[in-house]
């Protein structure tokens, strides 16, 4: 059975915590994550698994909302991803997490919302799952290609626009990248068919050094989601749950 107890993985203590959910399914820690690291400043990590019977009290011991990611900053508790990387961005306000230019900056904002209230489809089918390789599963539901289409559409604007001086969307690695790193996780995860400048993007978003990290993280989990595995989701015969 799964430890159910959180994992604290530095030594780090005093400062900063975040509080995250398995590396290898919870794509909202991993937003949360590389905005933290991104800042370059030191935290604690904390790491509470999904689906066993204590998450909710476990989670609910720092996140009001029972959800993970959530940063703690001395007395100040900031959850949902976009209120902790809008924390981050004005605390280290030289890390860079949103475009320096006021109009580049709207629109980094504008698509990560849309990524964050968006995609349910895609979501829905095919939910994270760092460590599987599970082509052809995914695409069953009504509605996931239209997904795709936009965030390719998303990815290919931004890229064109404002991605010049580097693989990111706007140029180097930002917040932006964060929000949308999981998704390129999935299109591996899934072998998503791609346009020639998105699985550019994703290749370069998979080459980013603390992406590597979490990943290399996720694989030696030692645990395991039904649900998000191969006979939890839906499949090319058909939907095998809801
Ligand atoms: N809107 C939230 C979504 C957070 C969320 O759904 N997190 C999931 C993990 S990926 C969670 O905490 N689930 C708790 C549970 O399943 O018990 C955000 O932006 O942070």
């Amino acid at each position: 059975m799964a430890e159910a107890t959180e994992q604290t993985s530095t030594s780090f203590n005093g400062g900063l915590k975040l509080v995250i959910a398995n590396k290898n399914y919870s794509s909202w820690s991993l937003r949360g994550w590389l905005a933290m690291k991104l800042t370059g400043a030191p935290f604690e990590e904390i790491v509470v698994p999904l689906r066993v019977p204590e998450t909710r009290e476990l989670i609910m011991r720092h996140s009001p909302s029972g959800k993970v990611p959530c940063l703690i900053d001395g007395d100040v508790t900031v959850w949902e991803t976009l209120a902790i990387i809008e924390y981050l961005a004005e605390k280290f306000p030289a890390a860079g997490l949103w475009p320096s230019e006021a109009g580049a900056r709207a629109h980094a904002r504008a698509i990560s919302s849309e990524m964050h209230a968006g995609f349910m489809m895609l979501r829905k089918a095919m939910p994270m799952n760092i460590r599987e390789s599970l082509p052809g599963y995914g695409m069953a539901l009504d509605g996931v290609q239209g997904d795709i289409n936009r965030i390719e559409s998303i990815w290919r604007d931004a890229r064109g626009r404002y991605g010049a001086g580097g693989d990111y969307l706007f140029g180097a690695f930002s917040a932006v990248d964060a929000m949308f790193a999981p998704v390129a996780l999935r299109f591996k995860t899934y072998s998503v068919t791609l346009g020639e400048s998105a699985a550019a993007y994703v290749e370069a978003l998979l080459a980013y050094p603390a992406l590597a990290e979490w990943i290399a993280a996720a694989k030696v989990e030692p645990w395991m989601i039904p649900d998000y595995e191969k006979d939890g989701i839906n499949g090319p015969a058909g939907p095998s749950a809801s």
